[in-house]
């Protein structure tokens, strides 16, 4: 599994004020051999996710990039490219609370013509997926967004609440279906984020669920395993179906309420979501296989010829 080697080749554009800026990241997408069996396993089959572009998300992986890429705010553990903003929960100690063992994860992801998939392996000391003030509330629950920038345009984040061209993907930490708010789906209208648990809106957005207990070092541990088809992000905004050499922005959401009666904690991984998705980290889609026969990873030569192909 390849431990996002890109993470060291991140470049850091110029900042042309005297202001700090947010290093511009470009991570290889890898491309799969066949399609991952949706079911919160890994290795359904052998190397089912070998050679994914895989990322850490986690308090401690925070604290490792302030260490790399600066700290907006060191005691809010506000990193340039990610911010721990989990809480101390009723229940819990506070020795325990915003830490690895209060949740971490790890995310791997891969695309192929059809869709864009992932999964992440979730240790959490308590699952939560109850409540929310509204039924898309989904930050009152345990659960993983994908903000996504579908056609790269820099444009589409929160500055002052309106937005251009935002969509975010919601699974939640429980089986798809098992409750009408399983998967939500935001997209903009009118510079207003609009949320959505339509069948007809969501239909193209699926995932496997497994709780693992203790696997991974916590209490409450999960898999999702998802799958967002290109057809149901055309639906909203994307103007074309990615091929090799397309770049795309995104950050993800990992939330994390322990029993919280409302908003419960959340990492902000890879990049910040609430800032305009010009601070996005951005894939940019790659024929290196994934999947099974995926064989030796593409090593430190692989951000080279990425960046010759696709620099801008
Ligand atoms: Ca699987
Ligand atoms: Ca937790
Ligand atoms: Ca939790």
């Amino acid at each position: 599994m390849r431990k996002s080697a890109l993470m060291t080749a991140a470049i850091m554009l110029a900042a042309s004020s005297v202001w700090a800026a947010a290093p511009i990241r470009f991570f290889e997408l890898p491309k799969f051999t066949q399609p991952p069996t949706l079911d919160g396993d890994r290795n359904t089959v052998a190397g089912e996710w070998a050679g994914s572009l895989e990322f850490a998300c986690s308090p401690s992986q925070i604290l490792k990039d302030g260490a790399e890429f600066g700290w907006r705010d060191l005691q809010a553990q506000s990193s340039e490219v990610s911010v721990n903003q989990l809480v101390q929960s009723a229940t819990e100690d506070a020795a325990v609370a915003r830490t690895d063992a209060d949740v971490k994860s790890t995310i791997w992801q891969a695309w192929d013509d059809e869709a864009f998939y992932y999964i992440t392996e979730v240790a959490d000391n308590a699952r939560d997926v109850v409540g929310g003030e509204r039924l898309e509330s989904w930050w009152e629950r345990d659960s993983m967004s994908l903000y996504v920038d579908l056609n790269n345009e820099d444009t589409g984040g929160d500055t002052e609440g309106s937005y251009t061209g935002l969509n975010i993907v919601n699974f939640v930490a429980a089986p798809q279906g098992s409750s009408p708010v399983t998967v939500t789906l935001e997209t903009t209208v009118q510079n207003t984020r609009q949320a959505t648990q339509d069948p007809d809106a969501v239909e193209g957005f699926t995932y496997g669920f497994r709780n693992a207990g203790d696997e991974f070092g916590g209490d409450a541990d999960y898999v999702i395993e998802g799958k967002m088809e290109w057809t149901a992000f055309q639906r909203v905004n994307l103007n074309s179906k990615p091929t090799v050499g397309t770049q795309m922005g995104f950050s993800w959401l990992l939330l994390d309420p322990d029993g919280d009666e409302a908003y419960g904690g959340q990492i902000q991984c890879v990049a910040w979501a609430g800032g305009p998705s010009s601070e996005f980290a951005n894939w940019v889609f790659s024929d290196t296989k994934a999947g099974p026969g995926a064989g030796t990873p593409v090593e430190q030569d692989s951000w080279g010829r990425v960046k010759a192909t696709f620099a801008q």
